[in-house]
C-alpha cells in the first residue's frame, strides 16, 4: 500500500482501523505511531527480542516473540468482506499516486513516442522520477541499500512491492556510514563460496542524498590489494539536507536561518572527489541520461550524480 499515509489520515480508511501489527521498526511516517496512540485501537508488536519492542507513547499492551496466521475467515461473507476491504485499500493507494505523479513522469512506449513523451525524456530528474527508475532497474539478483534521505521517504509513499533485496541502516536512521554499510552489502554479495561461484552477480546501488555521500565520503576510499565493490552509489544532489524543509519549524522560523542551520547547503564538486578516490563518475540531469547510467553500471565502484532542485 504506497500511499499508506495518505489513507491513514483519511476517515473512511484509517478511521476504520480498529487493530494494528507491528513487524519492524516502522520511523518513516508520523502516522502510524499516531494510529498506534489512538485509544480506539489495539496494537500488537511482533519481535524476536524485547531490545526490538516497540511501543510509541508507550500505549501498545500485547508484545509476541512470533505471530502465526491462522484460519482467515470463519465464514464465505467474512471472505467477501475482507477482500473488499483490502481491494478499497488497494485501489484508492493508485488513485492517489496517480494524481501525485508529475507531469514529466508520464509512462513512455518503446514505439510511436509522442512529442509529450520526447518532452518527458529531456526533462530535468525529479524525485519521483529518480526513486521510480532506480526501482524499476533493480532485479532480484540485485541489491539497494536506501540512506537516510527525502529520497526515501520518496520511495516509501511510492513504489509498489518488488521481490527485492532493500536495505538500509537502523537505529536512528544515521547518515553516518552509509557507504560503508553498501560497499559490506555488495562484497558480501560477491563473496566466493567455496572458491566457486560468487553468491550473487549483479548490483549493489545505493541510493542517497548529498550530504550522506560527504559525511562518508572516506568510505570511497579503495584500498590496494582487497576485492573492488560492484557499488553503484546515487546521489541526489539538492545541495543540502532538504528531508528538513517539511518540519513544522520550517514554517515558522525565517528563512535564512533554515538554510543555515537545517539545511546546511554544500557546494562540493563531487566528480573531483569520484576523481580523487580513483572511482567512475556520472552525471545523470535528464530521464534519458538516467535511464542509460542506471541500465549498464560499471563493474567496479562508481558515483552517478543526479542534480536535484531543492
Ligand atoms: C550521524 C547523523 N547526523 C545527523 C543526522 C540528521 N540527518 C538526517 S538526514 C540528514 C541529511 C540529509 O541530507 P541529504 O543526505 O543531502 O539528503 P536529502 O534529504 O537532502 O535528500 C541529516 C543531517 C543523522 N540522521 N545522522
Ligand atoms: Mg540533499
Amino acid at each position: 500500500m504506497a500511499a499508506y499515509r495518505e489513507l491513514l489520515q483519511a476517515e473512511d480508511f484509517g478511521g476504520r482501523v480498529e487493530r494494528v501489527i507491528v513487524f519492524g521498526h516502522p520511523s518513516l511516517s508520523r502516522e502510524v505511531p499516531a494510529l498506534i496512540q489512538r485509544d480506539d485501537v489495539e496494537t500488537i508488536v511482533v519481535a524476536p527480542t524485547g531490545a526490538e519492542w516497540y511501543n510509541p507513547g508507550h500505549r501498545v499492551r500485547t508484545f509476541a516473540r512470533t505471530a502465526r496466521v491462522g484460519a482467515s475467515a470463519s465464514s464465505e461473507a467474512e471472505t467477501r468482506d475482507g477482500r473488499a476491504w483490502l481491494g478499497s485499500w488497494v485501489m484508492s493507494s493508485r488513485r492517489v499516486l496517480d494524481a501525485a505523479t508529475e507531469d514529466a513522469d508520464v509512462p513512455f512506449g518503446a514505439h510511436g513516442m509522442t512529442r509529450a513523451e520526447f518532452a518527458a525524456l529531456r526533462a530535468p530528474v525529479t524525485r519521483s522520477m529518480l526513486v521510480d527508475a532506480v526501482w524499476r532497474a533493480s532485479w532480484p539478483h540485485d541489491r539497494l541499500v536506501l540512506g537516510a534521505s527525502r529520497l526515501i521517504r520518496e520511495a516509501d509513499r511510492r513504489v509498489p512491492g518488488k521481490k527485492i533485496s532493500v536495505h538500509s541502516n537502523r537505529g536512528l536512521a544515521g547518515i553516518d556510514g552509509t557507504i560503508a554499510t553498501a560497499t559490506g552489502i555488495a562484497l558480501a554479495s560477491q563473496a566466493f563460496q567455496h572458491g566457486s561461484e560468487p553468491r550473487s552477480t549483479g548490483t549493489t546501488r545505493l541510493l542517497l542524498g548529498d550530504l550522506a555521500l560527504l559525511h562518508d565520503a572516506g568510505s570511497m576510499l579503495l584500498v590496494p590489494g582487497e576485492a573492488r565493490a560492484r557499488l553503484q552509489v546515487i546521489v541526489g544532489n539538492d545541495g543540502g539536507g532538504t528531508i528538513f524543509d517539511g518540519l513544522e519549524v520550517a514554517a515558522s522560523a525565517p528563512d535564512d536561518l533554515i538554510s543555515r542551520v537545517l539545511y546546511t547547503p554544500q557546494g562540493v564538486d563531487l566528480s573531483a572527489i569520484a576523481a580523487a578516490y580513483g572511482w567512475e563518475y556520472d552525471r545523470a540531469a535528464t530521464r534519458s541520461e538516467l535511464e542509460r547510467a542506471l541500465t549498464a553500471p560499471p563493474l567496479g565502484p562508481s558515483l552517478l550524480e543526479v542534480p536535484l532542485t531543492r
